[in-house]
């Protein structure tokens, strides 16, 4: 994985806090969202989640499963003082509610505010940072996986590495030392873009191929035929990688693919979750930003024009 240079300062701690006075509040409380909330928690800092339909709610209960989390949480509901005051605001919400649910809460926001975007897909990323020019906006990005399998139960089913860069600033952020001891396996590079990139190309593979195919990740590399179109659709972004200069690692993206393929087999991938729940895919912030870029460097991109076309057209009826 491209991670940029890695700084990670292992027992530092802030000046002026300890973890307890440190918090966060969660806006987008899904899977991942709650994975990452349990995460700071349990390191004792405090931690709000953010919600909106139903604001007579106090506490925010989840169950986690299948992980060294496994057990009860409860979060409180953040109150507007707690947004304004927070020492950052985490947003997991699907790509295609980043903007929506920041313009929610954009009456919070101040020129002290520290939001981080832990979404697959790109670009919006910078509208972020246009639109709340005077809060600090950083964006991470995670191989961890987790779905919800009923209401508030969590099944947390790989843990993974987690990296975290500013969009606008190089400058890291004065909580960083406490995030790197909560999140495990993380680590902050002065270049998110390329990380958010190769996680971008891993999306670009497996969530439109299992969505169309819908299949489990893991038979993109079983099936011969499937096995096939996973490494054509590499090569066709390898090509994109190459023209747009972006720096990426040594092993072949077809290596990489099958690794996270390997890793996360048994999954459904969020894409052909989001396709049989009838739900909006994340296709336009994945493979649409991919076909965006190849344009803009004259690359052409059959394969993932096929898919972006496919996966706008399709519409599944909830089960
Ligand atoms: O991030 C993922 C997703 O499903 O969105 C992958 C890496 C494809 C794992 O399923």
């Amino acid at each position: 994985m491209v991670t940029g240079s890695l700084i990670r300062p292992k027992e530092q701690f802030l000046d002026s806090k300890n973890k307890s006075s440190i918090s966060c509040c969660i806006l987008g409380a899904g899977a991942i969202g709650m994975i990452f909330a349990v995460y700071l928690k349990r390191i004792g800092m405090k931690v709000y989640v953010i919600h909106h339909r139903n604001m007579a709610k106090t506490m925010f209960e989840i169950q986690i499963c299948d992980s060294d989390l496994s057990g009860n949480y409860s979060f409180e509901i953040a109150a507007p003082e707690n947004i304004e005051e927070t020492d950052f605001i985490l947003v997991t919400t699907k790509a295609t509610e980043v903007l929506n649910a920041l313009e929610g809460i954009k009456d919070f926001l101040n020129n002290r505010s520290d939001v981080v975007i832990l979404s697959n897909g790109m670009g919006f990323h910078e509208k972020a940072q246009e639109t709340y020019g005077s809060a600090r906006i950083f964006a991470a990005t995670t191989t961890e996986a987790a779905h919800i399998s009923q209401p508030g139960i969590i099944n947390h089913s790989a843990t993974g590495r987690t990296v975290i860069g500013g969009i606008s600033s190089k400058r890291s952020p004065n909580w960083l030392p406490i995030w790197l001891n909560a999140i495990p396996e993380s680590s902050w590079t002065q270049d998110i873009k390329t990380a958010l990139w190769e996680k971008l190309s891993i999306n670009c593979v497996i969530n439109p191929l299992t969505a169309s195919h819908e299949c489990r990740n893991g038979e993109l590399i079983e099936n011969p035929a499937l096995k096939e179109l996973v490494k054509d659709l590499c090569l066709e972004i390898e090509m994109v990688s190459n023209a747009a200069k972006i720096p990426h690692a040594k092993e072949p993206l077809f290596d990489i693919v099958s690794q996270v393929i390997f890793d996360t087999a048994a999954n459904f991938s969020s894409m052909l979750q989001d396709v049989k729940a009838g739900r909006t895919t994340e296709i336009e912030s994945i493979t649409g930003y991919l076909v965006e870029t190849a344009a803009l460097f004259k690359v052409d991109v059959p394969m993932n024009n096929k898919l972006l076309k496919q996966l706008q057209d399709t519409r599944f009826s909830p089960n």
